[in-house]
């Protein structure tokens, strides 16, 4: 495993370098997803993919930005499921992104999730490793220095929720309006990983991104967005669930399957189960 830390802070500081001096225009090409690849998200699906390739460990590879898998070798035991440049579509108003990394053993799956890290890209680069506890690092100079421990609170402040409005199915619009009538606090900017790492570090709170009208299963991808932040909340002492189950538990026929999700603090996600076990 400690082969593939340094390969992401590796990768990290490369794109890191990369956001800093790269051109940001679209290429002509989709992603599976349908959205048009910024130039961005294709080099550093690139660079992620080139560091990743000297790591005798790692079996395969699924990337956001790629249609399929990519065997990487033969005798590696691991599977990593990886978005490359998350919320890329902020790059051009300069708020923060994220780059995200599921580690599965023998094949991709939740169940099959040993470990899970997200990198933040914004006024500092931060990296958040995830095994049997979540750690930040710091980069300072080209070193990742360990910074603390992450736990969240029973209960937070703050609340993060996704989608379009319109879309929303009216239960679900009354349970965010019930935590803004409890004093929480509005911090959604549209990428994930700067919005989960925030209610991670200020202790926790809500995150939603339900199942909507035009998006009957959601948004988020589950093995390159979901279930990284799935592990990583878990293991800090919080909850993640799709509405009812917990997401760590749901399966997934494709790579790029989407899920209705929900991180948070106890307190809150004990409050997103009972609204949605009631409707
Ligand atoms: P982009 O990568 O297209 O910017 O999408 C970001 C994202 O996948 C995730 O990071 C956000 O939490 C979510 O989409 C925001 O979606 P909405 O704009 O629909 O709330």
């Amino acid at each position: 495993m400690t082969d593939i830390f340094s390969a992401i802070q590796r990768s990290a500081i490369r794109i890191k370098d990369a956001i800093d001096t790269k051109d940001i225009g679209y290429s002509q090409q989709e992603n599976s997803s349908g959205e048009t690849q910024l130039q961005l998200d294709i080099k550093c699906d690139m660079i992620i993919e080139e560091e990743f390739s000297n790591v005798a460990s790692i079996h395969t590879i699924a990337s956001e930005e790629k249609e399929h898998e990519v065997m990487l070798h033969e005798n590696g035991k691991y599977f990593i499921a990886y978005d490359p440049l998350d919320g890329s579509s902020l790059i051009d108003v300069n708020l923060s992104v994220g780059s995200i990394f599921g580690i599965y053993e023998n094949a991709f799956g939740a169940k099959n999730m040993v470990a899970s890290c997200y990198v933040v890209f914004g006024p500092r680069v931060e990296m958040v490793f995830a095994h049997n506890k979540v750690k930040l690092h710091l980069l300072q100079g080209k070193d990742f220095e360990f910074v603390k421990e992450i736990r969240l609170n029973e209960k937070g402040k703050l609340n993060a929720p996704g989608g379009t409005q319109q879309n929303w199915k009216p239960y679900h619009k009354e349970l965010v309006d019930s935590f803004f009538a409890d004093g929480y606090r509005l911090r959604y900017s549209g990428g994930m990983v700067p919005d989960l790492h925030q209610i991670l570090l200020k202790g926790g709170g809500l995150f939603s991104y339900p199942a909507t009208s035009d998006k009957p299963n959601g948004k988020l991808r589950k093995l390159f967005e979901v279930f990284p932040f799935a592990f990583i909340f878990k293991k800090a002492g919080g909850e993640a669930i799709d509405g009812e189950k917990d997401l760590m538990e749901l399966s997934h026929a494709n790579i790029h399957d989407t899920s209705a999700c929900f991180f948070g603090s106890h307190y809150e996600v004990q409050r997103v189960k009972e609204v949605y076990a009631n409707n």
